[in-house]
């Protein structure tokens, strides 16, 4: 006997909005909590978790499915193997290699480079229509090995960049100002990390330029707090894993909110790791950097045309010329 007793001439059941599916490959701390805040935010119809510690994967998936009574419906899946994510509109790669004791940088990012190579392929052969957003670090030079491996068009892969570093400038412009961050436009463009670069002019808070304001009422000073801010968000991600041992829930909104873009075709503007080639007089190679960049159901719809200064720009390019040094090194 049926649980309901059906309805005379009901009408069948319509989908009111197409299906979606995101997989989540790495469910360690990060993974964990992006995948938390698209859950909480109801951002797709289908999770999946991919990790290669199937006791961890499994623990994790059905800690979440304990949650069903106060979430919105999500079927939540977890494995070691990638069958499981057949068809993903999204992949997000969150898994890497820890770093260990005096290990160089490079040696790091090869290991990392060998993890893709197990990762990347059976993702794409699963979802060849997917977007990939690339989280694992150093997250600009893994988006081009990503991109290398899956073979895909480049508007399809997006490194999540320096939408943290942003985020975290705009929190501290706006603590400073005693305003809402959502009310602060500031972009930190370049390399995710060391060398991002901030772009001033683009700071403005409820519509007003904030570098133009402060210079007509010849408040130079507020410009040297300005330059102590960006290094506090250089900083930040040293500070958090100093007192907690890793960072989370900030990447994992960060995270989520791209997804929420993509998925729902946003067509918001997001500093995130793009192709750059040709772009501020970036030549010389193909080299993954943020630039601020449209985002849609696409993948990456265009590059904002932001004015740069010359030194702003000189940074770009200075950023772009360290990577490729990097990437040039790699055995792919
Ligand atoms: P973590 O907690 O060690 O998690 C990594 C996970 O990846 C673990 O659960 C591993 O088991 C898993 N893993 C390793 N190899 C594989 C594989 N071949 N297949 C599937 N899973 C695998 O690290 P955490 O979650 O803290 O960080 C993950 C990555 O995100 C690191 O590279 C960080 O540096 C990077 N971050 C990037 C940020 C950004 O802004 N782009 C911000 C924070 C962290």
């Amino acid at each position: 006997q049926a649980f309901f007793r059906s309805i005379m001439n009901a009408a069948p059941s319509s989908p009111t909005k197409r299906h979606s599916k995101i997989s989540v490959v790495g469910a360690g701390n990060v993974g964990m909590a992006i995948a938390q805040t698209i859950l909480t935010q109801d951002l797709t119809d289908e999770l999946v978790l991919v990790d290669e510690i199937p006791d961890k994967v499994r623990g994790e998936m059905l800690d979440l499915q304990h949650a069903a009574a106060f979430l919105p419906r999500t079927r939540i899946q977890a494995s070691t193997e990638y069958s499981v994510t057949e068809g993903s509109d999204l992949c997000i790669v969150t898994a890497g290699a820890r770093q260990m004791n005096g290990e160089s940088r490079l040696n790091l990012l090869q290991r990392n480079v060998t993890l893709f190579k197990k990762i990347i392929p059976p993702l794409v052969g699963y979802s060849p229509h997917t977007i990939l957003l690339i989280v694992s670090n150093p997250v600009d030079v893994l988006t081009y090995v990503a991109w290398k491996l899956s073979g895909f068009p480049s508007n399809r892969v997006i490194g999540s960049g320096t939408n943290l570093d942003s985020s975290r400038f705009r929190f501290l412009i706006a603590d400073h100002l005693d305003v809402n961050a959502q009310d602060v436009q500031a972009y930190i463009v370049g390399e995710h990390g060391d060398s991002s670069v901030a772009l001033w002019s683009s700071i403005s808070v409820g519509g007003v330029p904030v570098l133009s304001f402060l210079e007509n009422q010849q408040i130079a000073y507020e410009k040297e707090m300005l330059e102590k801010i960006h290094k506090q968000v250089v900083h930040s991600a040293y500070e958090v894993i100093s007192l907690k041992g890793y960072t989370s829930w900030a990447i994992g909104y960060s995270v989520a909110n791209l997804a929420r873009t993509i998925l729902r075709d946003q067509r918001r503007v997001h500093p995130v790791s793009v192709l750059a080639k040709g772009f501020y007089h970036i030549h010389g190679g193909d080299v993954f950097l943020s630039l601020p960049a449209q985002i849609g159901r696409g993948g990456v719809l265009g590059v904002t045309n932001v004015h740069l200064t010359q030194e702003e720009t000189q940074k770009l390019r200075d950023s772009a010329t360290t990577i490729l040094h990097l990437q040039n090194q790699l055995h792919i």
